[in-house]
């Protein structure tokens, strides 16, 4: 066990037991024309962390940990959208609808890419999920279990909605969370703050949090 300086007390890591969980950097969250943007958000506030994320993906390659990468994203056909996803919210565009970068969290569109510096690389792990959460709907816990996987690192975004939503969907299934307070951000900076509060409050009642440095620096 490594013991990561972390809120609200030390993380204990398992080297070969810990994957890193990439939540949705992709051009739909990140780029004027995608979903966040036809949601009436001011996406750019996002670019900041993508520096961040690129290095905690680089440290968990070079230990040769797994990384895992998600993306919220839905079949051309829409036979994942329930319905009231679908119908959700006023914006001139919908989920499904053709944007300035192709269908909006459409698989295969160029908006629903992950952006080019945080890509997968061969052989990690590329989870297409229709949820906010990356266990709805998506066999990740069979995998997470057969790879001997017990505790997940978070990061992306955003913060209050798919990254909370993933931590506390491994939370319940009994994973230990650790979330990366500079690789995460929303496009309101007090529910990041907020959503962190929340995770570390009551003993950890949802998972721990730490900046990238101080993971940096136990790990080595
Ligand atoms: N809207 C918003 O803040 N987030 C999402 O819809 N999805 C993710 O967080 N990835």
């Amino acid at each position: 066990m490594i013991a990561i300086p972390a809120a609200p007390y030390p993380y204990a890591l398992p080297p070969g037991k810990t994957a890193l969980v990439v939540i949705d950097m992709q051009r739909d969250f990140i780029e004027p024309g995608g979903f966040g943007h036809a949601l009436g958000n001011d996406v750019s506030r996002l670019e900041a962390i993508i520096p961040t994320v690129a290095a905690l993906i680089a440290l968990f390659r070079a230990k040769g940990w797994p990384v895992i990468h998600t993306r919220e994203s839905h079949k051309p056909d829409l036979s994942d959208l329930p319905p009231a996803k679908r119908a959700r919210g006023n914006g001139a565009l919908r989920i499904g609808d053709e944007g300035p970068m192709g269908r909006i969290l459409i698989q295969g569109e160029p908006g629903n890419a992950i952006i080019d510096a945080c890509a997968p690389r061969e052989g990690e792990i590329v989870l297409d999920k229709p949820g906010k959460g990356m266990f709805c709907k998506t066999d990740i816990h069979a995998t997470l279990d057969r790879l001997g996987i017990t505790h997940l690192v978070f990061a992306g975004v955003t913060t209050e909605v798919c990254v909370q939503t993933s931590m506390r969907e491994a939370n319940d299934r009994g994973f230990e969370g650790l979330l990366i307070t500079d690789a995460t951000d929303s496009y309101f900076p007090e529910f990041k703050t907020a959503a962190i509060a929340m995770i570390t409050a009551q003993s950890a009642i949802v998972g721990w949090a730490t900046p990238l440095a101080d993971l940096q620096g136990a790990v080595g």
